[in-house]
């Protein structure tokens, strides 16, 4: 009985603990990069996307565009300005919030013919918001989440120590 209760305290301090740390950078189309007649719900099946993590979309600038657009838009292919289009050709979005996101290019027909569409589901951070930064350098930033990771860790074991 104790052992399995260690067991699943400590299974639940490394998940807290990996997923407080683990912001992760997706390269869309990885080597690809966001190109014509990629299959990118494909590249997406087998990914996780949480909050905090950033999505790069690497092109030549002027050869494509991403949009952020709703669901209608993707399905339609119709972007709108409002949203805010980018054209850097090396565009980082940072996913700040859960739920459904979807981003077409807004060239020519490359959406609705040449598979330019992405949609990802972001699911919610396991832990609490980011802790603010008390050191300015990405080191001690670094420090400062992992600190935060194990407070939140220890925290969630003592919770479970409790049922
Ligand atoms: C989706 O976006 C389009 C264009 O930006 C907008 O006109 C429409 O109202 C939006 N639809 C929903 C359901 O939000
Ligand atoms: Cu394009």
């Amino acid at each position: 009985m104790a052992t399995s209760r260690l067991k699943i305290v400590f299974m639940a301090t490394f998940l807290v603990l990996a997923a407080s740390i683990s912001a992760k950078e997706h390269i869309v189309g990885d080597e690809k990069g966001w190109t014509l007649d990629f299959d990118y719900q494909t590249w997406a099946k087998d990914k996780v996307f949480f909050v905090g993590d950033t999505l790069v979309f690497n092109y030549a600038a002027g050869t494509h565009t991403v949009a952020k657009v709703n669901g209608t838009g993707f399905q339609q292919c119709i972007t709108s300005a409002s949203n805010g289009i980018l054209t850097s050709g090396h565009d980082v979005v940072s996913l700040q919030t859960p739920g459904r996101k979807w981003y077409i290019c807004g060239v020519g027909k490359h959406c609705e013919s040449r598979n330019m569409k992405l949609v990802i589901t972001v699911l919610p951070q396991t832990s609490a918001p980011a802790p603010t930064p008390i050191a300015t350098s990405t080191s001690g930033k670094l420090e400062v989440q992992i600190i935060y990771g194990f407070v939140v860790a220890l925290f969630g074991s003592l919770l479970l120590l409790l049922v």
